[in-house]
């Protein structure tokens, strides 16, 4: 798979990836980016306070640089920007990085302006670039307690981008931006995958199987998949995949059997491999509060599962209505499982959503977006 695909020594970049090592969106994003530059040629610097979970390849253009935060009596919180800050600067100096990239604004921005800071003293400037990535924005980010910092870092780095239309929108809304915005998508490589996973394990084969994959926090309401799901069983031999973990879990857990699905629902937790169980999948079910993007919903389309989802930020910009799936409005579980039902109930209607999954999923080609992003680190290079 890693073919040597090098580029001639003047044209290689060697580039700073700054992102969260678990399997959130951002962190997988940021590691396929990077193992994707990798193979480019680039040499990659990954930079985090544990081993990235997706970074499952050796390569000889990629490192790993670990974040320590040393515990001290004094420390209640364990400094990890000031930690992070010095880590960056160290790296930089020594390897001689071009460009920083950090994915998700808090703490990464600040963290990257204040090494450029330090460094420039030195005389070197080290240009970062932000992606923005979600409720670093439209959560986190919009507590008026941080809403300074993130915002200073934002204006103060070399570029910035976000992961869709949508994102961009609010960052402009909820903060003083005087910078320019460039949307870069999220991105997946479709290729032709050989799956070990027995479908058996899951469903029988008159069954249809359901799947939903989340860190389980409140903003996923995974309890709107549970009830959707409840309905669609009333009609329709199924079972559902839930897949991941978090806060909620425990709650959604009481919620079946409440609702008297236990038995047909599988609470798998993380797995590394979220493709193998999508390849099994019928359908997938994204009932976001805020989504903006919803890389799990590319991830399934681009193994041609059709999805369910809200309307409700950026995932419009991904799941196509009528098309790769059906939107509704946060929360109309009524008409999410409807959806669900009639995509699920006509073999040759499913067919066709299946297949338009596939092209719908098509359009966020790793290769292109990859040479964006390629494009941007060029130009913020001096
Ligand atoms: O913002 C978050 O909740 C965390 C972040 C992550 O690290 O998983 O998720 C966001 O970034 C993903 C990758 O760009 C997007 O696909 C998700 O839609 C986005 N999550 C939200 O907006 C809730």
């Amino acid at each position: 798979m890693w073919n040597e695909t090098r580029l001639p020594k003047e044209k290689r970049m060697k580039i700073g990836i700054v992102l969260y090592p678990t399997y959130g969106g951002s962190g997988v994003v940021a590691t396929e980016l990077g193992k994707a530059l990798a193979q480019k040629g680039h040499q990659i610097h990954f930079i985090s306070y544990s081993f990235p979970v997706r970074l499952d390849v050796h390569d000889k253009n990629i490192f790993y640089h670990e974040v320590r935060v040393n515990s001290y009596p004094l420390f209640k919180y364990p400094p990890y920007e000031s930690a992070l800050t010095s880590k960056l600067v160290d790296v930089i100096r020594f390897e001689k990085l071009d460009v920083l990239h950090l994915h998700y604004a808090i703490p990464h921005a600040s963290a990257a302006h204040m090494a450029q800071q330090i460094l420039q003293e030195e005389g070197i400037y080290i240009p970062f670039i932000t992606t923005l990535h979600g409720t670093d924005i439209t959560l986190v980010g919009r507590d008026p307690f941080f809403k300074p910092i993130i915002t200073y870092s934002i204006n103060k780095s070399d570029a910035v981008t976000t992961v869709s239309q949508s994102l961009k929108y609010d960052t402009f809304k909820f903060f003083n931006i005087k910078k320019e915005i460039e949307v870069i998508p999220n991105f997946i490589c479709i290729k032709d995958m050989k799956f070990s996973i027995q479908r058996e394990r899951y469903a029988e084969e008159d069954e249809l199987i359901l799947c939903h994959i989340s860190n389980f926090r409140k903003v996923k309401r995974v309890q709107d998949v549970i009830k959707v799901f409840a309905k669609v069983r009333e009609k329709l031999n199924c079972k559902l995949i839930l897949v991941g973990d978090g806060p909620e879990r425990d709650k959604m857990e009481m919620l079946c059997r409440e609702l008297g699905t236990c038995k047909d629902t599988s609470f798998i937790g993380t797995v590394n491999n979220t493709t193998e169980i999508l390849s099994i999948a019928d359908l997938f079910l994204l009932p976001s509060e805020t989504e903006s993007f919803g890389l799990a919903a590319l991830e399934a389309m681009a193994v041609s599962v059709p999805v369910v989802s809200t309307n409700t930020g950026g995932i419009p910009e991904v799941n196509a209505e009528g098309v790769s799936g059906m939107l509704s409005n946060v929360g109309d579980v009524e008409e999410m499982a409807k959806n669900a039902i009639y995509i699920l109930s006509d073999k040759k209607r499913h067919q066709e959503f299946k297949k338009n999954a596939l092209n719908q999923a098509a359009k966020f080609d790793l290769n292109e977006i990859v040479e964006k992003y390629i494009t941007l680190y060029k130009k913020v290079i001096k």
